[in-house]
């Protein structure tokens, strides 16, 4: 197999259970961790219970590692001091212990949010400005640019998947653009895991939809060709009007809802 000891953060969640199985082909050993309990480990699994927030747990989970895909944070917008612990304070945790360890590989979740206020008008691709769309956006702008300086400094690779939308299926008109099926981003991280140098790099994750706002030609490098596409779909829902003088943030901009979040603040 490729990889000794593959790292996977957030292993419990809706992604993880997906790559879980996947991993196996990649790496005779396959660490999988999360903060909630994971189901039983096959013979080539280790499960570890970790919070990323703990520094010395990190540090511990990630020895041993060749490789390591960061699932693992709060996936949605939340309290501040929440997003701060799970997304700030774990990817320092991850990237830190990565460093002590000399992991050199990292596959590290972003999201669309990183992007969100850009207006649904416009097609962005890596150069584009961060724009996020919410707090959580703006703790993956944190990982992306402290995975930018780990690269910079150290030379550790990291390739940022700026995931759309992966679930089973779109779930409202957005998601026909936004959607990434279950089987393009296994194949995401398999690229992003096998391609030999990738420095830092940024990449769009959504399949082949037919309305496209993001383009990947600046990560051609990567190989990712997706094989799916939300067309299937697409009569489940009405088609988006793209109308700018339209009320609705929600409807403007490409983050959708999550641009009318509000930055809680917990006393
Ligand atoms: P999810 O919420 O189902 O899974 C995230 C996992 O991280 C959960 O199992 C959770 O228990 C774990 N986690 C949270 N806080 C933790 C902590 N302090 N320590 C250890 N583990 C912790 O989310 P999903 O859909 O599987 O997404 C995976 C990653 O991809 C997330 O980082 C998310 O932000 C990112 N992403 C996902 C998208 C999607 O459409 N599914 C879109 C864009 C980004
Ligand atoms: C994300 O970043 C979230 O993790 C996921 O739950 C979806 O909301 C997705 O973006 C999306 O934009 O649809």
């Amino acid at each position: 197999k490729p990889f000794g000891r593959i790292l996977l953060t957030g292993a419990g969640g809706n992604l993880g259970h997906q790559l879980r199985s996947a991993l196996a082909d990649w790496a005779g050993v396959v660490r999988i961790s999360d903060i909630v309990p994971l189901s039983e480990a096959a013979p080539h699994e280790e499960v570890r219970l970790v919070d990323l927030s703990s520094r010395e747990e990190v540090l511990q989970l990630v020895e041993g590692a060749n490789a390591i895909v960061h699932l693992g944070g709060i996936s949605v917008d939340a309290p501040f001091d929440d997003l701060v612990e799970a997304n700030i304070r774990g990817t320092y945790n991850l990237y830190e212990a990565a460093r002590k360890h000399g992991v050199k590989r990292i596959v590290f979740a972003s999201s669309n949010h990183v992007t969100g206020f850009h207006p649904v008008t416009s097609v962005l691709d890596a150069d584009a400005p961060q724009r996020p769309d919410s707090l959580y956006g703006v703790t993956k702008c944190f990982g992306e640019s402290l995975s930018r300086y780990y690269y910079d400094r150290f030379q550790i690779e990291t390739v940022c998947l700026r995931i759309g939308s992966s679930f089973e299926e779109p779930k409202n008109p957005r998601m026909l653009v936004t959607f990434l099926s279950y089987r393009d981003f296994i194949e995401l991280v398999r690229c992003s895991l096998f391609t030999s140098r990738v420095g830092h790099a940024i990449v769009y994750g959504a399949s082949d939809n037919a309305t496209k706002w993001w383009d990947n030609s600046k990560a051609g490098f990567l190989g990712f060709r997706p094989r799916d596409s939300s067309v299937k779909f697409a009569d489940r829902f009405p088609a988006i009007p793209v109308d700018t003088d339209c009320a609705d943030p929600a409807q403007l901009f490409q983050g959708g809802a999550f641009v009318l979040g509000e930055p809680m603040y917990i006393d």
